[in-house]
Parts: structure tokens; sequence; C-alpha cells
């Protein structure tokens, strides 16, 4: 029996050695060299090429390498079996770290300072609001959304957040489906994305939503940061918004192409902040050791934690 490793876009070696380590019962075989398909019972994937764990007849369940199973799900060929996605203390943690990275460069005005101390200029004008006067909108409110908020909420941020369903958050008021998102939009200084990519949610973040943000917030314009996914947003529309002031700042870990073309407008655009979608770096060790708790209560006749919704797409 056998575990399939199928990535691309990241070293598979990596993950097949630490693979090798924590799921010790299995052979661990890769997509990029010769293997029995007959004889594969798990398959682990990054990005793997759609049809490539078709014809595995003996398959049981995938297990995405990431929280998103946008690069699963998209797929047409992908075999009927339960698929797990990653939930992992450390991954939050990290998206935590960026989305209050971000919300306090952007209430603390830090690329304007950084400009200033580059130009020599000591201009002190005491415009600084404080957190509590700064609303910020989560879209999505599930793991990583939830935490963001709940770190939020702790450095004094008047947050909401948006998903599906309700959700009980403490100090986050909850939004919830398109009914509820003109009003969720209409209180939002900060908009923060951590959704999923879903055949819902793509393109959401587009100009007539980007038109419905407060307009009377402390910081100026609206900001956006998106950590969730590049195909959430419409790229052209961001571009138009900043130039027109429906946006005062993008934040963007995430975009319609990864790599970012080398000619993208984005590169250069002085209200523009990008990080390579590294927001929160998947730790190997952390995800292959939950590959193999996976793997263990599956032959022990236990569910899957973490399984995904193929229908909903997340
Ligand atoms: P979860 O599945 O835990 O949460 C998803 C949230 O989105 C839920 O609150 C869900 O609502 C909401 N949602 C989904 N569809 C809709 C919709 N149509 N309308 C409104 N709300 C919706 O995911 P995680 O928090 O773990 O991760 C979120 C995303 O972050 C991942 O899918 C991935 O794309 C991205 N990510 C990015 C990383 C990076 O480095 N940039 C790293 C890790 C993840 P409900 O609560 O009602 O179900
Ligand atoms: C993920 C990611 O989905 O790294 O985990 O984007």
């Amino acid at each position: 029996m056998s575990l399939l490793v199928a990535i691309r876009g990241w070293t598979p070696e990596p993950w097949i050695a630490r693979l090798r380590q924590h799921v010790p019962q299995l052979a661990v075989v890769s997509l990029d060299d010769p293997f029995d398909q007959a004889a594969v019972r798990y398959a682990a994937t990054w990005k793997h090429p759609p049809g490539a764990l078709a014809g595995l007849p003996n398959l049981k369940a995938v297990f995405s390498l990431g929280a998103g199973v946008d690069h699963v799900l998209r797929d047409p060929a992908l075999p009927r079996v339960p698929v797990a996605r990653v939930v992992d203390a450390d991954l939050t943690h990290r998206m935590v770290e960026y989305v209050v990275w971000h919300c306090l460069a952007l209430l603390r005005q830090a690329r304007r300072y950084a400009r200033q101390q580059a130009e020599h200029i000591w201009l002190d004008d005491r415009g600084q609001p404080s957190a509590r006067e700064v609303r910020v909108g989560i879209m999505g409110l599930g793991v990583m959304g939830a935490a963001a908020a709940q770190a939020l909420v702790a450095l004094g941020f008047d947050v909401a957040g948006w998903s599906r369903t309700p959700r009980t958050l403490p100090q986050v008021a909850s939004y919830a489906g398109q009914a509820e998102l003109p009003a969720f939009l209409a209180r939002t200084d900060l908009l923060v994305v951590l959704l999923p990519h879903t055949p819902e949610t793509l393109g959401i973040i587009s100009t007539p939503l980007l038109r419905g943000l407060a307009r009377d917030g402390r910081l100026g314009a609206p900001a956006l940061i998106n950590a969730g996914r590049g195909g959430l947003q419409r790229e052209v529309d961001l571009l138009a918004c900043l130039a027109d002031g429906t946006l005062g700042h993008v934040v963007l870990d995430v975009f319609e192409t990864e790599q970012l073309p080398t000619d993208s407008p984005l590169w250069d655009h002085p209200k523009v902040t990008l990080t390579p979608h590294n927001a929160a770096v998947s730790d190997p060790d952390a995800i292959c050791a939950l590959i193999g708790r996976q793997i263990d209560r599956l032959e022990r006749g236990l569910p899957l934690e973490h399984e995904v919704d193929v229908a909903r797409g997340y």
C-alpha cells in the first residue's frame, strides 16, 4: 500500500522525506516517478495536474497540503473520495500575524512615515486615529478569519465578520449571506478577505462590492487586505478603485495569476503592498504529522477530520 505525493509549484522532496517519517507504514511514492497505481491508498496534493489522481482504483482519501482546496477541487477528474484540508494552529497563527501586521500598518500609516523618514521630513500632525475608531470587516469567518478577528478585537479594533451562515464570536458583529453583505460593507473601513475560492466567491472583490465600503472612516478612504485567494479579486477593478479613490490602499498576498507577472501594474503602484503568497506558510512537519494522524484514524475506522464539503467547494 502506498501514499502518492502529487505536488506542483513547491519542491516535493522535503514533503516526501517527512511523509516517510510520519507515515512509516506506507510506501511514499511520487507522481514524478513510476508507481503502481493499484497500490495507492491515499494521495497528498498541492496543485496536482488535473487527471493525475484518476485511475487509482483503491484510493480512499485525498489530503490537501494547504488549508485551501480550490487547487484540488478544480480537477474535473477528481475521484469521488473524501477530501481533507489542513487545519493547523501554526498556520492559523501565521495568518493572524499577517492580518494584524497590515491592519496596524494601515492604522499607523506605516508607508507614509517610511516615506517621510526617507525624505528627512519631521511632520507630526497628530492625525492618528485609535484602533477603536477603525472598523475592520473580515469576509470569511472560518478558522483563519475567526482567529484574526479575535486578535484584532484584543487590539481594540471595531470588528465584524461576514460568512455564509451566522457566526457567534465575542465582540465581533456577525453578518451572513448576500442579504447582509451591504450592511457589512457599509460599516467597514478595512476589508480583510479570508474567503475560500469557490464558484460562489469567484471574482467577488469587484468594483460594485468595493463601492459599498464605508466612506466616512477615520482613515480617509477604505483599504483592502486579501490573503484568501487571487481568484476572489478582479485586479482591473482594484486598479480602477485605487485610481478613483474608492480605495486608499490595497494589500495583496494572492493574485489572479501566480507568480504575479513581472509586467503587472500592481508591482509599482504606490498604493499597493504585495507579498508573494506567503501570508501563512505551511510547516511541512506539522502538516505531514497531521496526515499521519488522519491515515491512522481512517485505518481504525474513524471519520476524517477537517473533511471538505466538495459540493460547497470548501
Ligand atoms: P474555513 O473553511 O475555515 O472558512 C471559510 C469561511 O468563508 C467560512 O466562514 C465560510 O462561511 C466563509 N464562506 C465560504 N463561502 C462563502 C460565501 N459564499 N459567502 C460568505 N461566506 C462564505 O477556511 P479557513 O479560514 O481555514 O481558510 C480560508 C482561506 O484562506 C482558504 O480557503 C485559503 O484560500 C486561504 N489561505 C491562504 C493562505 C495564504 O498564505 N495566503 C494560507 C492559508 C489559507 P461559514 O462559516 O458560514 O461556513
Ligand atoms: C493554503 C495556502 O491554502 O498556503 O494553505 O494558500
